[in-house]
C-alpha cells in the first residue's frame, strides 16, 4: 500500500533521504509537536502515540514537571564530565539506589551502554570474586533477545538483521533459549558462567511473555550456580508492564539492573546499572565512564522522571488500562489478530493475512486513521502507549484499531 504525502511532508523526507544515513525504514509521518499521549504532525494533524519512543517516553511527551526540570538546570550547569564533581551526582546517586534497593549506581546514558556496562561488571566480578581464569568468563543470553546495536550487543543476536555483515564477534557469549529453563540450569553449570542477561520480557521479538514463574526459577537456579542474573529492564522497567520493574511481578531481584529509555522521560539519553557493592567495588577509578555520565543534567531529569511515574501512579494505571486495551481488542474478535499479548501497557498482536506487508499496510491505516504503531519482526504490531492513557483515551484508540482493521479483507 503506498500514501500520498503532501509536498511539505515529503520535503522533509527528501532532505532525511539525500543527508541521512539509510539505517531505518519510518512510517511516512513526520511529528512536530508531542503532549501527553499525543503526537501532531507538520499538517497539525493528532495522533494517538502507541509506540512512546519504543517505552522511553512511559511519562508522556514533555511532561511538564520534566521539563521544567530539564530547563532550569539546563540554565545552571549541563556537564562537568566526571574529572570534576558536580552537586547533583550524589544526590542523584542516592535517590535512584534508595528507589530501586541497591547499593550503588553506574550512570551512563544510552541504554546498549548499560548493557556494555553490565557484561563488563559481570566478568570483573566473575575473576576477582568467582576465581574465573582471566579472560575466560562467558555471559549468557536469551534467543531472540535485544539490548542495542554495538559489536557486544549485536554477537548475542539471533536477528540477522542485528548481526549480518558486521563480523567477527565476541567471544564468550553463549545463547539459551527464552523460557526454558533445561537448557538453562545446563549453560549454568559451566564454572566460568559469569553471568545470564535476560529482558523479563522480550520486547523487539514482538513482546514475548515468558510463563508465570519463569523469572523466579531463573532467580533460583543463577544463586544455585553463582551466576549473577542481570535484568535488562531498559524496556520493560519504569512502570511499562504494571510494576516498577516487570522483575516486580515475581519479587524477582536482579544482581544487576539495567535501566534507560523513560529514566529521563524521553527528554535526552540517560541509563543507569544499578548493583550492590560486591558488584559494583570490583571496578576500580579510570576502569571505565563515559564524557556525559552521570552529568548534572541527566541527574536532574531522572530524579523527577522518577519521580513522576511513582506520584502521578503509572504503573498502577498502566496495568489497568493494559487489562481493559487487551480486553477491548479481543472483543473485536478481528480475523486478522492470531494473538493479543502482552503485561501492562507493553502489548502486541499478532497479525495473520497473506499478505506479508499485512502489519506495516495496517499500520499506515492507522496512521490515516490518527493512531501510530510500527511492525516489529514482519508480522507483530507492538501497542505501547504513554502510560497516563484514561479509559476514554484507550476506548477511543481501540475503536481507530478496529474501524482500519475492518477495511482489511
Ligand atoms: C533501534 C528495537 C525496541 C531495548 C532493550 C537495550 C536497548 C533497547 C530491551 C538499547 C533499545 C530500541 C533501539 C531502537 C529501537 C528500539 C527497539 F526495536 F530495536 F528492539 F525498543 F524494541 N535493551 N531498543 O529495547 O537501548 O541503546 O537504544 O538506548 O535500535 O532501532 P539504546
Amino acid at each position: 500500500m503506498t500514501q500520498i504525502l503532501s509536498a511539505k511532508s515529503a520535503a522533509y523526507l527528501d532532505l532525511e533521504n539525500q543527508f541521512g544515513a539509510h539505517n531505518y525504514h519510518p512510517l511516512p509521518v513526520v511529528l512536530e509537536k508531542g503532549e501527553g499521549v499525543f503526537l501532531w504532525d507538520v499538517e497539525g494533524k493528532r495522533y494517538y502515540d502507541f509506540l512512546s519512543g519504543y517505552s522511553a517516553v512511559n511519562q508522556g511527551h514533555c511532561h511538564p514537571r520534566i521539563i521544567a526540570s530539564l530547563v532550569a538546570q539546563a540554565q545552571k550547569l549541563t556537564l562537568t564530565s566526571r574529572a570534576f564533581h558536580n552537586n547533583l551526582l550524589g544526590e542523584y546517586a542516592r535517590f535512584i539506589t534508595g528507589f530501586f534497593g541497591y547499593d550503588k549506581v553506574l550512570p551512563m546514558n544510552t541504554g546498549v551502554e548499560g548493557g556494555e556496562t553490565a557484561i563488563k561488571l559481570a566478568r570483573r566480578w566473575a575473576y576477582a570474586k568467582k576465581g574465573v581464569p582471566e579472560n575466560q568468563a562467558k555471559v549468557l543470553f536469551a534467543e531472540g533477545n535485544f539490548w542495542g546495536r554495538t559489536l557486544a550487543a549485536i554477537s548475542s543476536s539471533t536477528d540477522p538483521s542485528s548481526y549480518r555483515g558486521f563480523g567477527p564477534y565476541m567471544p564468550g557469549f553463549e545463547l539459551v533459549p527464552y523460557n526454558d529453563l533445561a537448557s538453562l540450569e545446563k549453560a549454568l553449570q559451566d564454572p566460568n558462567m559469569a553471568a545470564f542477561m535476560v529482558e523479563p520480557i522480550q520486547g523487539e521479538a514482538g513482546v514475548v511473555v515468558p510463563d508465570e514463574g519463569y523469572l523466579q526459577k531463573v532467580r533460583a537456579l543463577c544463586t544455585e550456580y553463582n551466576v549473577l542474573l542481570i535484568a535488562d529492564e531498559i524496556q520493560t522497567g519504569l512502570a511499562r508492564t504494571g510494576k516498577m520493574l516487570a522483575c516486580d511481578h515475581e519479587q524477582v531481584r536482579p544482581d544487576i539492573l539495567i535501566l534507560g529509555k523513560a529514566l529521563s522521560g524521553g527528554v535526552l539519553p540517560v541509563s543507569a546499572v544499578l548493583a550492590d557493592d560486591e558488584v559494583m567495588m570490583n571496578i576500580h577509578p579510570g576502569e571505565h565512564g563515559s564524557t556525559y555520565g552521570g552529568n548534572p543534567l541527566a541527574c536532574a531529569v531522572a530524579m523527577t522522571a522518577l519521580t513522576v511515574l511513582k506520584e502521578e501512579g503509572m504503573a498502577e494505571n498502566a496495568e489497568k488500562m493494559g487489562q481493559l486495551l487487551r480486553s477491548e481488542l479481543a472483543k473485536l474478535d478481528s480475523p486478522l489478530i492470531s494473538t493479543i499479548r502482552g503485561k501492562g501497557l507493553l502489548n502486541a498482536i499478532v497479525i495473520q493475512h497473506p499478505n506479508p506487508d499485512a502489519a506495516w499496510d495496517l499500520c499506515l491505516d492507522l496512521k490515516e486513521n490518527g493512531l501510530l504503531a510500527k511492525p516489529t519482526h514482519g508480522d507483530k504490531i507492538r501497542f505501547a502507549p504513554p502510560l497516563l492513557i484514561n479509559r476514554e483515551q484507550i476506548l477511543e484508540s481501540v475503536s481507530i484499531i478496529g474501524h482500519s482493521l475492518s477495511r482489511f479483507s
